[in-house]
């Protein structure tokens, strides 16, 4: 007994070191996350970083975060993050959305952001990676400027070219489900690159990569449908008048995405000049309309304003428009996307806010910390780049949404119902219009015992769903529901 006991255990031992040297091979020590400036607690998972040449000749360069699960990284599922633009860095989910910490604007001028834990990041369930996508934007590079005209099917091979190489990378976890999720334009990034995905594996490369469905959060995905979404949104909303809507809906024929006509056109103008100045991201939220931020002072606010949509986190104040989304309130239109400095030109009403993550990911300290080049290499980070010229050149989302759904890879299309850059009106249109049958019909989900939102699930594995008082960056809005929502959606239990 003794004996058997004693050899069980040289067994366990043997398998653990060879597990152990299997790890150690893999992971590449290099890309490990040691310290943060900023923060000093403890890491409660391990962090990587860096970056990964999909071509060599090019020097052409991806840039990841990696976070492992706090649960149980070798099981958990591995989800890739991409937030949208085009040309905007997925360090915006990290550090607004639903990273690992919660970073604080210093009191003092020139000190470092503070960093905290965040109780509600995505590592509690899963791996989760940020990917700054395409070239050029974030801290993500190539040698050859060539590479920053780019479009929507380039940087889906690009992106599949990095996640085919990053697993090679980390080959413990090519067995985990793998996810891909993102926000807004990657409404476009995800289906296109989950489509290369699949037919990668179809296609017998290696690795297999053990890809089961994705998320999409306030994500655009079709001309008509995102276009036609405003006015039945500032209507639902009582942003615009019964009349008003009565009359553009006549006017225009009840097709608002491609204005045909005078009557129509002036209708329509009525609708934009309601909604104007408000906070397209959460139309909720206060909006800064000066110039300068010392004038915008918080405190001269109602407090009822600041309570609107609270969440623990503290409200920041929304001072310049670097957003997070073409488009502004118009759809996107095939063929080249306006760069971010052409879009700023007409814009009257910044309301984001990128003073924290401009200022932690551009100290140099922090750059070295997370393997990102030098500012005298590749620039200053900005939040959105307007290095890119990006077409948008895939056409409609909505076949790549039903060819995955049908081939069996699950679909989360999930909205902030209070934003109107990319309106819950158009995804829940779209979502509609596949034709699957309804079977678990439009009812109101539950977390923290309160009603959090709407959905609506189909066949085939596509679920419908809103949160209720959040805005664009969802996570940014609703913490607490958003991991509820994403938790469930992973364990494949019902929302
Ligand atoms: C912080 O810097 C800004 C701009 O550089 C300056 O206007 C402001 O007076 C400074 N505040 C303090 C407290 O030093
Ligand atoms: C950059 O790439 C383009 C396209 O591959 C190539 O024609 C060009 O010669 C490259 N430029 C440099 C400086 O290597
Ligand atoms: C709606 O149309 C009617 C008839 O053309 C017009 O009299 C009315 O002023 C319009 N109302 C609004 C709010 O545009
Ligand atoms: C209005 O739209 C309907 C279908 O939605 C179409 O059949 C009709 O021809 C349109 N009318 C005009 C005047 O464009
Ligand atoms: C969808 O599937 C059809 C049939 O397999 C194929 O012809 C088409 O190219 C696919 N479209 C996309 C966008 O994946
Ligand atoms: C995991 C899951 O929900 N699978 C479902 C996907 O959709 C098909 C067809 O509607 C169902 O049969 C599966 O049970």
């Amino acid at each position: 007994m003794v004996w058997l006991v004693k050899n069980v255990l040289v067994f366990v031992t043997l398998l653990l070191s060879s597990v152990f040297v299997i790890i150690t091979e893999s992971a590449p020590e290099s890309a490990l996350v040691t310290k943060l400036p900023g923060f000093d607690g403890t890491f409660p998972s391990k962090h990587y970083s860096g970056y990964v040449t999909i071509d060599k000749e090019h020097g052409k360069n991806l840039w990841y975060y990696f976070v492992e699960s706090e649960k149980n990284p070798s099981k958990d599922p591995v989800v890739l993050w991409l937030n949208g633009g085009p040309g905007c860095s997925s360090m915006d989910g990290f550090v607004y959305e639903h990273g690992p910490f919660n970073f604080e604007l210093p009191k003092k001028n020139n000190s470092l952001p503070l960093v905290h834990l965040n109780p509600y990041s995505w590592s509690k369930v899963s791996n989760i990676m940020y990917l700054d996508s395409p070239v050029g934007v974030g801290f993500s590079y190539s040698n050859n400027k060539s590479d920053y005209n780019t479009g929507d099917m380039k940087t889906a091979v690009d992106s599949h070219a990095f996640l085919l190489k990053w697993f090679q990378m980390f080959p413990e976890f090519q067995s985990n489900p793998f996810f891909i999720s993102g926000e807004s334009y990657a409404g476009v990034y995800v289906p296109t690159l989950a489509s290369e995905v699949v037919n990668g594996n179809k296609n017998g490369v290696k690795p297999a990569l053990n890809f089961k469905g994705y998320l999409v959060g306030n994500g655009v995905a079709d001309l008509m449908y995102d276009g036609n979404a405003l006015v039945p949104f500032a209507h639902g909303m009582g942003l615009i008048s019964d009349e008003l809507f009565e009359n553009a809906t006549k006017a225009c024929n009840g097709s608002f995405y491609d204005i045909k006509g005078r009557e129509c056109e002036e209708q329509v103008t009525k609708v934009n000049d309601d909604v104007d100045r408000l906070n397209m991201y959460n139309i909720l939220e206060p909006c800064y309309h000066g110039t300068s931020l010392s004038a915008f002072d918080l405190r001269s606010l109602p407090s009822s304003f600041l309570q609107l949509g609270k969440t623990e986190k503290r409200l920041a104040i929304r001072k310049r428009m670097f957003g997070r989304a073409w488009p502004v309130r118009a759809p996107v239109r095939p063929g080249i996307v306006p760069r971010w400095s052409q879009l700023l030109a007409d814009i009257t009403v910044p309301c984001i806010d990128d003073r924290v993550a401009t200022a932690w990911l551009n100290d140099p300290a922090v750059r070295k910390a997370i393997h990102a080049k030098e500012e005298s290499e590749i620039g200053r980070w900005e939040l959105c780049s307007g290095k890119l010229s990006f077409e948008h050149d895939a056409g409609s989302m909505i076949t790549f949404h039903r060819n995955l759904t049908l081939s069996g890879y699950k679909a989360l299309i999930y909205s902030g119902d209070h934003d109107m850059c990319v309106p819950f009106t158009g995804s829940q249109a779209w979502t509609r219009s596949l034709g699957y049958k309804v079977i678990d019909e439009w009812r109101p989900w539950i977390s923290n015992n309160q009603v959090a939102g709407y959905t609506q699930g189909y066949a085939n594995n596509l679920t419908f769903l809103t949160i209720k008082g959040a805005g664009h960056t969802v996570p940014e809005y609703k913490p607490r529901e958003s991991l509820d929502f994403y938790s469930r959606f992973l364990a494949g239990s019902m929302i």
